[in-house]
């Protein structure tokens, strides 16, 4: 049975389709045409390994009909958790290739997130890494195969993932990729809910964005670029990020960690020409680049996105760094806005780019969903060609975030000016922006309340200079004596990511209340911010 996920009407399809937007072909179709063109041409620099476009599509091969043999079937789904390495795109070509869609993983995910994501797609296939802290034995897997009791297929990296690459072999008649129209992914939301939600994506709406964001950013072979950013991410992932490069015929660099000096030394080695980085690793980059602009001759194009960005460093980029900046703001749900290559000083420093697509739609609403003038914020709500229609088995939310036109409330507050730009200007869902990394409030909340002595929880961000924001929770003790490490080392327990973990926890004897008895968070936050000022 195909993958269950929320169709776009029927209207939308035909006109997306019409408009020559989908396509009907698998993502499979950018890495024959690449072997085809331009077989020995480096398609990923990893280490000291440079992959060629013949050599992705052989070991990718290898894989789906090693994976094939030990009985994995079109429409089945898998768990994938790799750090920045090649493997990451060979097992994707080769998951997509038997038509099997993966949930991948961050690295920095631990047992809380891989867990979720199992109870939600029941996966046949783990793909992990025996270096992650998670997998140096076999309690993970075993607590994963409680979850999924299909789960009896598993590759660690390090170990017997390199050699099914290796095996020479074919795909039988028979196996191939799912149909264009059906799930060939799930990406992760950053959310705002108590578990953390997938987003089904489909060949023909997750190619489009990457064609189209190709176009906007003038890849083509001559592209290096730097995948600094966790792999599986929306933005390196996508926009155009590494599926850009491949559909281009350019070469993706990775890079472990955005960490500036070894991204420099690789940018220099691979005369890479353009990256993607968050706002928090840009302030890295600018203070490590004076001195060292000779290493940085060849980049042409940084793009910043994931969390908003100050002017004030915006306007730094090209001075500092001598390549051109571009502002991505995009969602891992569908719409990315971008500001284009030769957009005036005034856009690109001062926006956050407009939508990539004529068919994306953007509203700009007021609390009762009214359109509110150019220039007004108000939230911002998108329907269009890749652009999802629902979360993965989660009708409740979806009730909450999409209207009956289908249009995608992101709880972003923007403000659009005449020519559809937007600027980002806060944000009305209950979520952490840490630096890019996303937290959702409730899911820290709902674990803090799982200890005996937390009475009350509430996570806000607080600002900080360095992440743009930063997480502090207030906690309501039950009963003496309960310490701020006490929780935390609780929550590791738990097994949550490290990035949810809150940077500050204040313990206090009651919450303030808003009028209808919810916790006033506004307040709670405009208390961190005067304690900051003061
Ligand atoms: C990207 O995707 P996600 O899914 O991790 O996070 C989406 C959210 C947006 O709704 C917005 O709240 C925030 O991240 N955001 C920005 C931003 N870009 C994303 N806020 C302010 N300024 C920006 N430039 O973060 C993502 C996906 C694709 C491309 C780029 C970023």
């Amino acid at each position: 049975m195909s993958i269950a996920f929320t169709p776009w009407p029927r209207a939308l399809a035909a006109r997306y389709r019409a408009a020559g937007w989908w396509t009907d072909l698998p993502m499979t179709e950018m890495l024959q045409r690449q072997c085809r063109e331009r077989p020995h041409a480096p398609a990923i620099l990893c280490g000291e390994r440079e992959i060629s476009y013949a050599e992705l599509d052989r070991q990718s091969t290898n894989l789906a009909a090693w994976l094939h043999r030990q009985g994995l079937r079109r429409h089945d789904t898998a768990l994938v958790q790799l750090p920045n390495v090649a493997e990451f795109y060979i097992a994707l070509f080769a998951l997509f290739k038997l038509g099997v869609a993966p949930v991948n993983a961050l690295f920095s995910h631990q047992k809380l997130e891989l867990s979720s994501y199992a109870k939600q797609i029941q996966p046949k296939l783990l793909i992990a890494d025996r270096q992650h802290q998670l997998f140096g034995d076999d309690a993970m897997l075993d607590e994963l195969r409680a979850i999924s009791p299909e789960l009896n297929l598993h590759l660690f990296a390090h170990d017997t993932l390199e050699a099914a690459l290796q095996n020479d072999a074919e795909l039988p008649a028979g196996a191939g990729p799912s149909d264009a129209a059906e799930v060939a992914f799930f990406q992760l939301s950053g959310g705002s809910t108590g578990t953390p939600k997938l987003i089904p994506r489909t060949h023909n709406d997750y190619f489009y964005s990457v064609r189209r964001s190709a176009e906007i950013c003038a890849l083509g072979p001559h592209t290096r670029f730097l995948c600094a950013l966790p792999a599986p991410h929306n933005f390196p992932l996508s926009s155009p990020g590494a599926l850009g490069v491949f559909h281009a015929g350019g070469a993706v660099a990775l890079a472990p960690s955005p960490e500036p000096l070894a991204c420099f030394e690789l940018i220099e080695k691979h005369q890479v020409n353009i990256a993607a980085l968050v706002p928090p690793a840009v302030a890295l980059w600018l203070q490590a680049a004076p001195g060292r602009e000779a290493q940085l001759q060849s980049l042409r194009l940084l793009q910043v996105g994931g969390a908003s960005f100050a002017e004030s460093m915006a306007r730094q980029v090209p001075a500092v760094l001598g390549c051109k900046l571009q502002q991505v703001f995009g969602m891992a749900e569908g719409l990315v806005n971008y500001t284009r290559l030769d957009d005036g000083d005034d856009i690109v420093f001062g926006c956050q780019g407009r939508p990539m697509s004529d068919g994306d739609e953007v509203k700009v609403v007021d609390e009762a969903g009214h359109a509110v003038p150019v220039g007004t914020p108000g939230m911002l709500a998108t329907r269009g060609p890749y652009t999802f229609r629902g979360y993965y088995q989660a009708p409740e939310h979806n009730a909450r975030v999409f209207d009956n036109e289908g249009f995608y409330y992101s709880g972003d507050m923007v403000v659009a000016d005449e020519n559809g730009y937007l600027r980002v200007v806060g944000r009305v869902k209950d979520q952490i922006n840490r630096g890019g990394e996303k937290i959702a409030a409730e899911e820290i909340e709902h674990l803090l309340l799982q200890h005996p002595q937390v009475a009350q929880a509430a996570l806000v961000a607080m600002p900080d200079s360095m992440l743009g924001e930063k997480s502090c929770a207030f906690i309501v003790p039950r009963g003496d004596g309960l310490r701020a490490v006490a929780l935390r080392r609780f929550l590791r327990e738990i097994g949550v990511a490290d990035y949810k973990l809150p940077d500050r926890f204040e313990l206090t004897p009651a919450l303030p209340l808003t009028h209808v008895g919810k916790i006033d968070k506004q307040t709670l936050r405009a208390q961190l911010a005067a304690a900051a000022g003061a």
